[in-house]
């Protein structure tokens, strides 16, 4: 099992998980360790060379551990697991492992959320990005709405910051604070990782053209109970043996 720490020390307790239900959103500003990034960057690289054969419904960028043993060993490194249960509780399972590789000039995302349970707020689902690069706001910058994870709508859409706005925010309020939703766009430096609720609302902007490769994967885990829209994983990966991943693999 691979036990190399892939993060510096960091604070994640009951007031940052309050922060993280709040908001649906965390950040946990550089604590990849330099090995961790040096060893992720290969793997980055190696799943790009892979693309040009790739076959079409099994892409290496979305089956990311399947095909690279260092994203695989991390499914159950215990710095993420135990990162994973102190959001979800102990009871989780593996849902996906993709990267998530921006080239200058990468057109970004717009607007969406991602389902799992919607009518469950007791199903959790947490996703946890790995920017290896780091980003600034308008270059391949993730965006964020806080307080959007609490509708749990897994249909949020829209192209533009104006289409969201005047689209699924109008007149809407944070469920918590009551307080009117705001977009926040985020920077953050090299190594950080961020946790974000699956409902979340979220979008990224345009990667400049002359700016380097923004590079970077996430892992999602997830409270068991219901089909998973996002997991990608084949039923031979769900069998494989990973040392340390025994009790993971299984949908429910
Ligand atoms: O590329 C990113 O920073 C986020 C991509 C995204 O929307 C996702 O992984 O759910
Ligand atoms: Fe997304």
């Amino acid at each position: 099992m691979n036990h190399t720490p892939i993060f510096r020390p960091y604070e994640f307790g009951e007031k940052e998980k309050a922060l993280l239900d709040r908001d649906g959103h965390f950040l946990l500003p550089g604590i990849l360790t330099p090995g961790a990034c040096k060893r992720l960057m290969s793997s980055f690289l190696h799943i790009q060379d892979l693309l040009p054969s790739a076959v079409e419904g099994h892409k290496p960028t979305h089956f990311a551990a399947e095909y690279d043993s260092y994203l695989e060993s991390l499914i159950p490194h215990p710095q993420i697991l135990d990162l994973a249960r102190r959001v979800l509780g102990e009871e989780i399972r593996f849902d996906h492992c993709v990267t998530m590789i921006r080239p200058g000039g990468n057109a970004g995302a717009g607007w969406h959320s991602h389902e799992y349970a919607d009518d469950d707020p007791n199903l959790g689902f947490v996703r946890i990005f790995f920017y290896v690069s780091g980003f600034e706001v308008g270059d391949g910058g993730l965006k964020a709405l806080p307080g959007s994870h609490l509708f749990r709508d897994a249909n949020i859409k829209a192209e533009t910051d104006e289409a969201l706005k005047t689209g699924w925010m109008a007149g809407k309020t944070h469920p918590m604070t009551g307080e009117p939703l705001e977009i926040q766009e985020l920077s953050v430096p090299a190594g950080t990782v961020i946790l974000m609720w699956t409902h979340a609302a979220h979008a990224v902007s345009p990667r400049r053209a002359n700016s380097g490769t923004r590079w970077a994967v996430v892992y999602a885990y997830r409270n068991p109970g219901r089909p998973s829209r996002a997991r990608w994983l084949t039923p031979e990966f769900e069998r494989k043996r990973i040392p340390g991943a025994e009790g993971l693999m299984s949908l429910y």
